[in-house]
């Protein structure tokens, strides 16, 4: 990690591609959002250059090494909507339920990939075959709701459709840091039900942890900040959480670092954690629209252009900078969309040459995906013995900052723990 912080100096800010402005919206709308990533993912072959700007303008903290910090932390300057990139205005927002856009009317649900193909079959055939030996793994909390946790944007059940228990005015003051500010108690909510140790991975994690211990997982992205991946046993160095965890929290104003058990209990307890330098309120160290990315996420310049399969699985690809990954891994290599409904590039007609889609309940695709690798047995097998030594230790809350459990690895392949990143070291 050290070196890629040193090597890659660049910054990028979570944003959702929302009018600067947005408009209240009632609890059954949702944004369909056509991205300036999708339209590259034609025009532009080549990786590096279709890679995700380097947004942004604000300077954050607390892993960064730049000057003027002083003891504790540099001072942050206020992040308002305005700051959004001049992208967001090229992008336009649906309102109820469907496309809406010009593109997204034209193309609608593509034909192909509303069955499915054969495509997990092709991409199953491959990796038997040996081609695919880097394998990069690209998730959103679709892969979660299996473990009984509401994703963003599934009509009904998603976290968007209920917003009346977090008493918010659009669906994305959760995770705006002004909102934030002004108003800590939406998100604290949601954190009570996100928050690590209430819930157990799915067979979908350990299938990711699966493609680990047979040597072909090159990394594993994740917009998900319910740490399930750790907790089955993901090792950190395959891991990047792209939008941050709640394993460690920091005051959001001047990132003076917080005991993370401590925020914990706090907002556990109905109670408003404060910054011991500044008095602002803390929160766990979840990236919220408008935030700094964690230096990790910058291993995307290196991942991207070496994987030989980029699997995704349960995002609608509408969160910015992360939606646009999908659009770096060289032309030629094959992409598998595991999601209820086709997404971001796949939703294209024709489809990328090498794009497959495979559409439905992303448990049950997982399980017939495994159950053509022959690694089924494996993961029931995995699964179990997980489960019975180390999950119920940590789901019952001895492992308060939803780290995880470490010194368990399963193979020579699993590997252990960096020392740093290891809550008991
Ligand atoms: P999203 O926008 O809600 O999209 C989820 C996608 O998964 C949708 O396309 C769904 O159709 C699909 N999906 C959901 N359940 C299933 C299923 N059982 N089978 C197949 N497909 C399914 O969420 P994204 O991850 O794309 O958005 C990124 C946000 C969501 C990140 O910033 C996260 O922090 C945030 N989030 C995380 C969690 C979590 O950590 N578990 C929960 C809710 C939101």
């Amino acid at each position: 990690m050290n070196s890629a912080q040193t090597k890659l100096p660049w910054r990028e800010t979570l944003y959702h591609p929302i009018p600067q402005h947005p408009r209240r919206l009632d609890s059954r709308t949702f944004y369909s959002v056509e991205t300036k990533g999708a339209r590259m993912n034609t025009s532009k072959p080549n990786e590096d250059k279709s890679s995700p700007r380097p947004a942004v303008v604000r300077v954050r903290g607390a892993e960064s090494g730049d000057s003027g910090l002083g003891q504790y932390g540099k001072q942050r300057k206020k992040q308002s909507d305005s700051a959004l990139p001049q992208d967001l205005r090229q992008m336009s927002v649906s309102g109820q339920g469907g496309p809406n856009s010009s593109e997204e009317k034209k193309l609608g649900q593509p034909q192909n990939v509303t069955k499915s193909g054969g495509g997990l079959a092709s991409v199953a055939r491959l990796i038997k075959l040996g081609r695919c030996k880097n394998v990069v793994v690209v998730t959103g909390a679709g892969i979660s709701t299996a473990s009984g946790i509401p994703d963003f944007r599934t009509p009904g059940t998603g976290l968007y459709a209920n917003l009346e228990a977090y008493n918010v005015p659009y669906p994305e003051a959760i995770f705006n840091v002004d909102y934030f500010s002004n108003d800590p108690q939406p998100f604290f909510s949601l954190a009570k039900v996100l928050y690590p140790g209430s819930h157990r991975p799915n067979y979908i994690h350990y299938f990711i942890r699966m493609l680990h211990h047979k040597g072909l997982l090159l990394r594993l992205y994740t917009q998900n900040i319910d740490g399930l991946e750790k907790l089955c046993g993901i090792p950190d160095e395959k891991l990047v959480e792209a939008h941050g965890s709640f394993a460690t929290a920091s005051c959001h104003l001047c990132y003076t670092s917080y005991p993370a058990e401590e925020a914990k209990r706090a907002i556990m307890n109905g109670d408003i954690p404060t910054c011991t330098f500044c008095a602002a309120t803390v929160k766990p160290d979840v990236v919220f629209f408008g935030e700094d990315l964690p230096q990790k996420y910058f291993l995307h310049t290196k991942d991207f252009p070496k994987a030989d399969l980029l699997v995704i699985m349960g995002t609608s690809l509408q969160i910015e900078p992360f939606a646009s990954l999908v659009n770096t891994v060289r032309s030629t290599v094959p992409r598998l969309l595991l999601n209820r409904h086709a997404v971001g590039p796949f939703l294209r007609v024709p489809m990328r040459r090498g794009d497959h889609t495979e559409l439905g309940d992303l448990e049950n695709t997982v399980r017939r995906f495994a159950e053509m690798l022959g690694w089924n047995d494996d993961i029931v097998e995995l699964m179990k013995s997980h489960e019975q030594e180390h999950v119920p230790t940590l789901v019952s809350g001895r492992s308060e900052t939803g780290g995880s459990d470490c010194d368990e690895s399963d193979s020579e392949t699993d590997s252990k723990c960096s020392a740093s990143s290891c809550p008991r070291n």
